[in-house]
């Protein structure tokens, strides 16, 4: 599955947002153009009570001039036909932090222990992702399960970015916060 067109990547079927609710870390993530959250990333995903999927995200991030900070983030997200594919909007909770509108897709989850998510912001022309980022996440702040790592590397060769992930530390930089 080299140079896979975006639109043919496989996303998780019959996709449960009630089960993917709750706290994610994220252990490892592939990077976009313009790199916004660092590390000390955690996700927070909710149903609401029209069943509409919302999320809150912490991260360190550095913003103009170097300043470090943990950024709370927001979430919304649109339903599309496909039940794991998503259009996020978010924004910050300081006017000066990043927001937009990305698909926000699942590629796949166990619920319990892993998630791969895939955002594609920019295709090619030839229809492979120019520009795009991924999260790796985890039930457990340690990290993947040994068993739930084979899996993984597997959907990040699907999606093209294997060998593009960076590891995600946790070093309670947010937590204070
Ligand atoms: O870090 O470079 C980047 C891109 C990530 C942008 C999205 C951050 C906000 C997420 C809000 C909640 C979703 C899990």
């Amino acid at each position: 599955s080299t140079r896979q067109h975006v639109s043919n990547i496989q996303v998780m079927q019959n996709f449960d947002r009630s089960r993917y609710t709750g706290r994610w870390y994220a252990v490892a993530k592939k990077d976009p153009v313009g790199l916004f959250l660092l590390d000390n990333v955690v996700a927070q995903f909710s149903v609401d009570g029209s069943g509409k999927m919302t999320a809150t995200a912490q991260g360190r991030v550095i913003i103009l001039n170097n300043w470090e900070m943990c950024a709370n983030m927001f979430g919304t997200f649109e339903d599309t036909p496909d039940p794991a594919k998503f259009k996020m909007r978010y924004w910050g909770a300081a006017a000066y932090l990043q927001s937009g509108n990305d698909d926000h897709w699942v590629i796949d989850t166990d619920y319990d222990n892993y998630a791969i998510h895939y955002s594609c912001r920019e295709v090619d022309l030839d229809g492979t992702c120019l520009d795009g980022y991924s999260f790796i996440f985890s039930r457990h702040p340690t990290g993947l399960r040994p068993e739930d790592q084979k899996i993984v590397t597997d959907k990040k060769k699907e999606i093209c970015f294997l060998g593009k992930y960076r590891r995600v530390s946790h070093t309670g930089f947010c937590e204070s916060s």
